[in-house]
């Protein structure tokens, strides 16, 4: 049995962590059976690789969704884009790093900036903290702040002014909606490796209620929309 150790559920999203969400819909879409387990400030400290999400399997601990991913892969033998030529699935992989990697940290920047972290301070001490008084997690969630900060700068994108940030996770908005065009899914009628992470990722920036000029523009991307609702309706019916 696999435990999955994901971050929290909120906003009608699987996880407000997109990597969560990420593994999360693959394990579904993989039909792997999984115990859930939602990280606290307490067992947060268990993440190999400080980070959600990670998982227990075999009695070991592992963390990062794509290496859990490949992982599983390899020892499960499945294949979720075992349809797809090379050069597909070039594309798919181009694209789910240019997600994770870059698009990314348009989530961190509308969640962490300073007109949205009031609320999001709150989101996260409720979080790890449960029934705690704000008071006592504060110190806390303002340090998880700043590394995601100095993270963020680390990467590069923090050192961005909003209008370059915005007009970068724009464009990466757009590429995705131009190559899903009008498919049901990324690469065609199937779903792949690839709709799982477009939709954890795009999911958490269109269903948190954080208004950003990015969220408009990703609101108005029509056919991303539809395929989170698509994925939604396929992999957590039990949402709608
Ligand atoms: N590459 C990792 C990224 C995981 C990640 O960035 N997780 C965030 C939440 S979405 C996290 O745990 N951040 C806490 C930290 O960096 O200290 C994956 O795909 O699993």
């Amino acid at each position: 049995m696999i435990t999955l150790y994901t971050a929290f559920s909120l906003w009608g999203l699987p996880s407000i962590s997109p990597a969560c969400m990420e593994l999360e819909t693959w394990l579904r879409m993989a039909k792997l059976a999984y115990n859930k387990v939602i990280v606290t400030a307490n067992n947060f400290e268990l993440a190999p690789k400080g980070k959600v999400p990670f998982i227990e399997y075999q009695g070991k601990l592992l963390g990062d969704a794509a290496l859990i991913i490949e992982m599983f892969e390899q020892k499960q033998a499945i294949n979720l884009d075992a349809g797809l030529i090379p050069i597909e699935q070039s594309i798919s992989l181009a694209f789910r790093r240019t997600i994770k990697e870059n698009t990314f940290w348009g989530i961190a920047y509308i969640r962490y900036n300073l007109e949205n972290w009031q609320h999001f301070r709150a989101v996260l001490a409720q979080a790890l903290f449960g029934e705690t008084p704000l008071e006592s997690s504060e110190i806390f969630v303002e340090e998880f702040r700043k590394t995601v900060l100095s993270q963020m700068y680390g990467h590069g994108m923090g050192r961005h002014s909003s209008e370059e940030i915005i007009e970068i996770i724009c464009a990466d908005l757009q590429a995705l909606s131009d190559f899903l065009a009008d498919k049901p899914f990324f690469m065609g009628e199937q779903p792949t490796t690839l709709d799982a992470t477009a939709y954890a990722y795009f999911g958490n920036f269109i269903q948190p209620p954080y208004g950003s000029p990015i969220v408009d523009y990703a609101l108005q991307r029509a056919n991303l929309c539809e395929h989170y609702e698509r994925m939604t309706g396929q992999f957590f019916s039990e949402r709608l």
